[in-house]
């Protein structure tokens, strides 16, 4: 069956931060697909340019102009063929011409708008898994570094997933009780505390990073015993924002210390012991894929060691990542590659070497679901998409919607 594109619209909207952003409307026989993009705060340096220079309003006037006109009529069943002309459009190899944020809004708005026409799930039309499974869960608790102001925890996000919830209702679930006790917890920790949240939902109190560690921990267990399932902690130390080049050193500000490379690993370790830690994204700045190696042999089975500024989403960085043995998961979010096909061959090549995709909301977010529906559709174990806010709950909610059909119980198979 053909399914022809039609008509390509897009539009300035706002994002959850209040940045401008890129929306694109798109036609597929009679029936829309709408997407719009999100932004990273803490980006990789090797992400494609969200932006052409002239900023969103640039995008705007090339999709609204020849780029709309040129696209017209393309036969979209196989969504490559799409993916491939905006390439070739572009033409550059970090989509400075067109932006990558513009890519992205297209490439996910026409895949909604041909498996609407379709009379699909997006998951159904995107799929490269043989059966489909619920992720579980990660959201961040408590963070800071990029995504809070000055005196919030170095590390940027303190996770949290449910994963020993037998079905997705109380996987989602579990997550909301712990982020509830721990805003109750902190207030204890500090004598009162406004509830303050950084970009992401997550509350950003003036505590240090191993403070937020332990309150987080005990919150987990203690809604792991009320509700009779593991529920374990995990961190993104996004460390690449602590890293300072000159200094060689982890610098950080909150705790007013400065840790070497070694310093930096065996405090990662220690806390992935201390604090049981499951999953530990970019714990070394993302120019030392030897060190994640390192870290990966020094901790073995005991955490998830994930790449996310390492590897950009990037195929042949991954590759060469699943080469070095540098990590167990890598985190996929198509913004920083542009199109959904690159982000769908990452994900396989990490599914070939047994490396755990973790699909991934940004700090900057639309406010609609569509990623759940990524994570199902491309076997995604763990969906990291924050806990509060509406834009974070949005996915969750579309987690719920997707398991009426997929199955209440059919959760992905995540052995730690
Ligand atoms: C991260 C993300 C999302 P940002 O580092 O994993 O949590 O942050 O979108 O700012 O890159
Ligand atoms: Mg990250």
């Amino acid at each position: 069956m053909s399914l022809r594109l039609e008509k390509l619209r897009a539009r300035k909207v706002y994002n959850s931060r209040g940045e401008e952003t890129i929306e694109v409307d798109a036609w597929v026989d009679g029936a829309l697909g709408r997407a719009a993009a999100p932004a990273g705060k803490s980006k990789g340096g090797k992400e494609v340019m969200y932006y052409p220079e002239g900023g969103v309003d640039e995008s705007l006037r090339i999709i609204n102009g020849e780029l709309a006109a040129r696209l017209k009529g393309l036969d979209v069943s196989d969504h490559e063929a799409l993916d491939e002309a905006l390439k070739k459009y572009d033409g550059t190899v970090d989509f400075r011409r067109l932006g990558g944020n513009a890519a992205f809004a297209i490439s996910l708005a026409v895949a909604i708008a041909a498996s609407n026409a379709a009379g699909k799930q997006l998951y159904e039309h995107l799929r490269i898994v043989d059966s489909f499974r619920l992720p579980y869960p990660l959201g961040n608790v408590i963070g800071g570094g990029a995504h809070a102001g000055r005196g919030a925890p170095d590390w940027q996000e303190m996770l949290v997933s449910p994963i020993g919830a037998r079905n997705v209702e109380d996987a989602v679930k579990a997550n909301f009780m712990v982020h509830a006790r721990v805003g109750k917890l902190l207030d204890k920790h500090l004598g009162g505390f406004t509830l303050g949240k950084g970009d992401e939902g997550a509350y950003a109190p003036p505590i240090k990073t191993e403070d937020g560690l332990r309150l987080l921990k005990q919150a987990a267990d203690e809604i792991s015993d009320e509700l009779g399932f593991k529920i374990r902690v995990g961190a993104d130390v996004a460390a690449s924002s602590l890293w300072n080049p000159k200094k060689r050193r982890y610098v950080y500000p909150t705790e007013g210390v400065e840790l070497d490379r070694e310093a930096q690993m065996s405090r990662v370790a220690e806390w992935i012991d201390k604090y049981e830690l499951f999953y530990v994204e970019d714990p070394l700045e993302e120019d030392d894929m030897e060190g994640f190696a390192d870290l990966c042999r020094q901790v073995g089975e005991k955490a998830l060691i994930c790449g996310d500024d390492l590897i950009v989403t990037n195929p042949e960085i991954l590759s060469r990542a699943a080469e070095l043995k540098a990590v167990r998961a890598v985190i996929i979010k198509p913004n920083q590659v542009g199109l959904l096909t690159t982000a769908m061959k990452s994900v396989k090549i990490a599914h070939e070497n047994g490396i755990i995709s973790v699909v991934s909301h940004r700090s900057g977010e639309p406010p609609e679901g569509h990623l759940a529906q990524l994570a199902v559709a491309w076997g995604g174990k763990l969906l990291k998409a924050g806990v509060v806010g509406g834009e974070r709950v949005a996915k969750a909610n579309e987690l719920l919607r997707i398991s009426e059909i997929v199955g209440l119980d059919k959760m992905a198979e995540l052995k730690i």
